[in-house]
């Protein structure tokens, strides 16, 4: 289990079940998976409240998650069963430019190091010695091998059993609001390990950028949806966007995010294109389905947001100049899913 973390402040409220589904947000407006989508969505706000870009936005969003100890996914969160941090990032843009890296190690912000690449080479996709070799050609600092005490702490115990099962993931977690500055305190379990961002900006484009250090204690070497567009991230601006938490094997399978902008492009509303592609990861094998998380968010270009996930206990922030919320998917199992440890 991810021990209790501590946000940053920022206006949010015990997670509201449902209750914006369907809803439209005026623009601009920012969408981030998780209560701890808060943080990105703060550093996505500031961008997107003076009428800047989207792309500039989710990249500030997905940095801000990598800096957060509490986000749980930079240099700082779980490693792989072998000991190693590995990240994985992947960023797309309004005209369908993106970029991803994988298998990153030792660089803090992997997302600019994907951004980099989309903006000034002819890849999409950078892997691990030649995307560490990018990152450092372009004056990214390659930061010492060292895991934070926590996750140390978390791996040693792991290595007892050395048994690879991903736990359901989720955010349950008691919010109370203290003093307007003081931060909040988290009772409960953060044990996600990505930050999926989307916005609309002021002028109508869309962007989204995804960041992870994937499952932990994952095969070393192993990547997961988070980098390949279409599985953990995809945009289009005539559409809408969408991005994925959860088991990144079973949103890879059903091209979980090039699946829900298609059928939003077919006239599926956000929720119900999550809903869908939720529904057929659990048709897949639905014994398998009900011991994982999988959670999507998406948003149109007109501003709707959706979201949809196995089980319950997945939540997303929205924020734009009338909103700043942590909302509850609804999901397919409803019973609260067990904190692990428990
Ligand atoms: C992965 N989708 O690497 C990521 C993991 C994740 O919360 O979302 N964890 O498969």
């Amino acid at each position: 289990m991810k021990s209790a973390a501590v946000l940053p402040v920022i206006a949010a409220a015990e997670p509201v079940l449902g209750a914006n589904s369907g809803q439209k947000f005026a623009r601009p407006v920012v969408v981030s998976t998780w209560d701890s989508g808060m943080t990105a969505n703060a550093a996505a706000w500031r961008i997107l409240k003076a009428k800047g870009r989207a792309i500039d936005a989710v990249e500030a969003a997905a940095r801000a998650s990598e800096e957060e100890p509490s986000c749980c996914v930079g240099l700082e969160a779980y490693p792989d069963r072998d000991g190693y941090v590995t990240l994985d990032a992947s960023i797309m843009d309004h005209r369908s430019n993106c970029g991803s890296v994988v298998y990153l190690q030792q660089i803090k912000h992997p997302i600019s190091v994907a951004r980099k690449l989309m903006e000034t080479t002819k890849h999409v996709l950078l892997a691990g010695d030649g995307a560490l070799q990018f990152a450092r050609e372009n004056g990214f600092e390659v930061m010492p091998r060292k895991l934070s005490a926590d996750a140390e702490k978390e791996w040693k115990e792991w290595l007892k059993k050395s048994e690879y099962k991903p736990v359901i993931n989720i955010e349950n977690r008691k919010i109370s609001q203290n003093e307007k500055s003081a931060p909040y305190t988290i009772n409960g379990a953060v044990n996600h390990d990505t930050m999926g961002t989307i916005a609309l900006d002021a002028g109508g484009d869309l962007s989204g950028a995804c960041t992870t250090s994937g499952m932990a204690f994952k095969m070393h070497g192993r990547v997961g949806d988070s980098p390949i567009i279409g599985a953990g991230l995809f945009v289009d601006n005539k559409v809408g966007a969408a991005t994925s938490s959860g088991v990144g094997e079973e949103v890879i399978r059903i091209c979980g995010t090039h699946l829900i902008v298609e059928l939003m492009r077919f006239g599926y509303s956000p929720t119900r294109a999550c809903r869908e592609a939720v529904r057929r990861i659990v048709d897949r094998d639905r014994a398998a389905a009900k011991e994982m998380q999988v959670g999507f968010i998406a948003i149109s270009r007109t501003g709707e947001v959706g979201a949809f996930a196995i089980q319950s206990g997945f939540t997303y922030s929205v924020t734009n100049s009338g909103t700043s919320k942590v909302f509850a998917s609804d999901s397919i199992f409803k019973a609260p899913p067990q904190q692990p440890g428990s």
